[in-house]
């Protein structure tokens, strides 16, 4: 028997080769309370029901423009463009994503364990945490190609193990997110379900997946369904607004072909008590800078 025949008890079986089901999601949204942190009741409650939160002005334009400065530098580093964390645009080349970027910038290591960002992840995962993935996207003006409708979690759970949906994404806009230049779609409350997808997870399956995620992804008749009960809201905002999102809610984006690039910083924390076990719907772990198996909790 190997490992792999030692299948840890799956909650949220997905890849498979039937029918995909919507299977009720049996774990809370928000694990912690508003005295755990600087959330508020009124916004917890919030976030549990839709799934989302927003906060303006988390970083203010100086510390925007600071950040900025970080993503130009990392994205004209000829060096690092050979580096397989920096994945490009399909069609274009372009700079699409940085991957590990808290291991690339002190300034963005520095913004992991701020309290603002930090004390608001360990309320809302009510544990301590640690970073799952960090990522910049760029999506840059007129080449900047989106990302179709998925469940991060969907993805975690397959092919990083990620046991239960008790992770929350932060993502802090470095440009303005108008509705026109590859805002993020978001719907809210489909974190309560868990949209199984069909489809075998393909060898080293990052590869494509990080450019256009093809497998993993949901069938039209779910989305349909999903678009029907809980609608679609469009993240817009500011630079240095923040964007906290479930791990498991259903969101995607469009391309980008205006001239104003729609660049974020991904920052991505799980509960220490939620560590990755063995994938349970692929042969094999991705790689540490998409996955990070060092569970050592944040501190300030
Ligand atoms: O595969 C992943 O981990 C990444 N893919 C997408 C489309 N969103 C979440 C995550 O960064
Ligand atoms: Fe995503």
């Amino acid at each position: 028997m190997t490992l792999t025949d030692i299948r840890i008890e799956d909650s949220y079986p997905t890849r498979i080769a039937a029918e995909p089901r919507l299977i009720e999601r049996t774990h809370p949204t928000v694990w912690g309370s508003e005295k755990d942190g600087p959330i508020d009741a009124a916004a917890l409650r919030s976030h549990r029901d839709k799934g989302y939160s927003m906060v303006e002005g988390l970083l203010s334009p100086a510390e925007v423009q600071g950040y900025w400065q970080e993503l130009v530098r990392l994205s004209g580093d000829e060096e690092l463009k050979r580096d397989e964390r920096v994945i490009t645009e399909k069609a274009s080349g372009e700079v699409r994503s940085i991957f590990e970027v808290q291991r690339l910038s002190d300034m963005i290591a520095g913004l992991v364990v701020d309290p603002r960002v930090l004390d608001r992840a360990r309320q809302i995962l009510g544990s301590d945490v640690y970073l799952h993935q960090s990522r910049v996207n760029y999506m840059p003006g007129y080449k900047g190609r989106g990302f179709y409708w998925h469940s991060d979690f969907e993805t975690w759970h397959a092919e990083d193990g990620m046991p239960i949906p008790r992770a929350v994404s932060c993502s802090i806009a470095l440009t303005d997110n108008y509705p026109f230049n590859g805002g993020l779609m978001i719907m809210p409350g489909s974190q309560g379900e868990f949209v199984q997808c069909v489809g075998s997870t393909p060898e080293n399956h990052y590869r494509a997946s990080l450019q256009e995620q093809e497998i993993g992804v949901p069938s039209h008749d779910d989305i349909t369904k999903l678009a029907a009960e809980h609608g679609i809201e469009q993240f817009t905002g500011q630079a240095g607004s923040a964007l906290w999102f479930d791990c498991n809610i259903m969101h995607g984006s469009g391309n980008n072909i205006t001239p104003y690039p729609r660049s974020n910083i991904f920052l991505v924390f799980n509960s220490v008590e939620n560590t990755l076990v063995e994938p349970y719907a692929a042969d094999k772990r991705r790689p540490g800078f998409i996955a990070n198996r060092d569970f050592s909790p944040l501190t300030r």
